[in-house]
Parts: structure tokens; sequence; C-alpha cells
């Protein structure tokens, strides 16, 4: 699927992380200041990818959820469907300098899902593998947190396909390019997988009120 990528707004994207733009060089206190350092608030939903927005039919939904856990999985659409659903409400950040208040999510919890596969004690790290090819990577503790979803409803509503329905994953408290659209499979590693964007200058970690940007 790699030709159908945007191949010149990755190389732009790049760019700028090599020359750190956007970067203010504060930092900020999640507990006091709710918009992270450099970004500004939009009131419309922006759609970033690589170009690709595969669509994931019913037919073509799986989850797979393998690698460092004791009871591997793989569910169908009406599978996942049927787990225990939750309500979140919670903000967005996006690198490239936009943030998103008061977002309505519904969906599965990541520590339901850890829960149902167990992860090996040596586990360390997620990989998010989505459909287009797209990957990134988080501690697993990064993701072993209350507010992170995979959430397939927003505003009451199916998460369209441009914004990665019908399901994708949901990090609140990172940058937004680590919350993989069209999720295909989650693997739990113990060794840490660099993902697409963060082998092209993006930061490891990317904590928002750290301005983790590139790095
Ligand atoms: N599968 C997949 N997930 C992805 C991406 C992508 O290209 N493919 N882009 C990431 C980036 S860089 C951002 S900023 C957000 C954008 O999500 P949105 O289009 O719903 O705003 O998705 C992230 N998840
Ligand atoms: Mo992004």
């Amino acid at each position: 699927m790699a030709d159908a990528f945007n191949d010149k707004l990755i190389a732009r994207k790049q760019e700028w992380a090599r020359d750190g733009r956007l970067l203010t060089g504060a930092t900020a206190d999640p507990a006091r200041d709710r918009l992270p350092p450099g970004q500004r608030l939009v009131r419309d939903w922006p759609v970033l990818d690589l170009g690709a927005q595969p669509e994931v039919t019913p037919a073509r939904f799986r989850l797979d959820i393998d690698g460092a856990v004791r009871r591997p999985i793989s569910m169908t659409l009406d599978e996942f469907m049927a787990l225990p659903q939750q309500e979140s409400v919670s903000d967005m950040h996006c690198v490239t300098q936009w943030s998103r208040y008061d977002n309505h999510w519904r969906g599965v919890s990541a520590r339901a899902l850890l829960a149902l596969v167990e992860p090996h004690d040596a586990a360390r790290h997620v990989i998010f593998h989505a459909h287009d090819g797209y990957t990134t990577n988080v501690r697993l503790d990064q993701f072993d947190q209350p507010d992170v979803f995979l959430v397939h409803g927003w505003d009451g509503k199916p998460i369209e396909r441009r914004h990665g329905g019908p399901v994708r994953v949901l990090i609140p408290r990172l940058y937004l390019w680590k919350s993989a659209k069209w999720i295909r499979r989650i693997e739990i590693s113990a060794a840490d997988k660099p993902g697409f964007w963060e082998c092209r200058g993006y930061h490891n970690n990317a904590d928002p009120w750290l301005e983790e940007r590139y790095g």
C-alpha cells in the first residue's frame, strides 16, 4: 500500500522534525495547564494520515492482540463490540499544533484488553499495527492508563473512516500520532520497536506538556 502514500507530505513533516519546527522550548504542567505549550485550540477535527484511508469493512475487520502475552486473542468486530463498553471524555493534542477539547468517546478500555490477554512479566512496550501499514509504539505503562481506549464512537456517532473507523486507538495524554487509526494488531513486546514517525524524527515518548515533538 506504500505507493498510495502521500510522499511529499511525509517528506515535509520529516523536514519539520529535523529542523525542530513549531518548538517553543516551553514545558507545562498537565495538572495546571490544560493546553500544552505551543498548541492552539480548534473546533473542527482535522484529518491527518499518510494519504491512504483504508476501508475496513466489518468483514475485513480483525483485531489481534498478541506477542508477550499468556492469552493472545483475535477478534471479529462483533466480538470486539460485545466486550464491555465505556464512555470517556478527553482532549486531543496533535503535533501539528492543534488541540481539541472535550471529545466524547465510546469504546473498550485498554485495561480491559490487557486483562484479557495477560501480558508476560517481561512485557514493557506496545506496538500498534494499522491497516494502512502505519505503526507506532508506546510503553506498556503509557497504554495501561484509565483514559486509554480502543474507540469506535465519537460524539454519539460511529467514528468516520477518515478518522480511523471502525476502531482506532485513543491515548489522549500523548501527541495524537501515537493513536493509531484503523487498528489491526496490538503487539505486546519486551523490546521497543519505533514506529513510522518515530523512525522519521518524531519523539519516542511524545508527551505534549514536555513538548516532546521531535527527538
Ligand atoms: N493508521 C494510521 N494511524 C494514524 C496515522 C496514520 O497515518 N495512519 N496518523 C497519525 C497522526 S500523525 C495523527 S496526527 C493522527 C490524526 O488523527 P485524525 O486524522 O483522526 O485527526 O492519527 C495518527 N494515527
Ligand atoms: Mo500527526
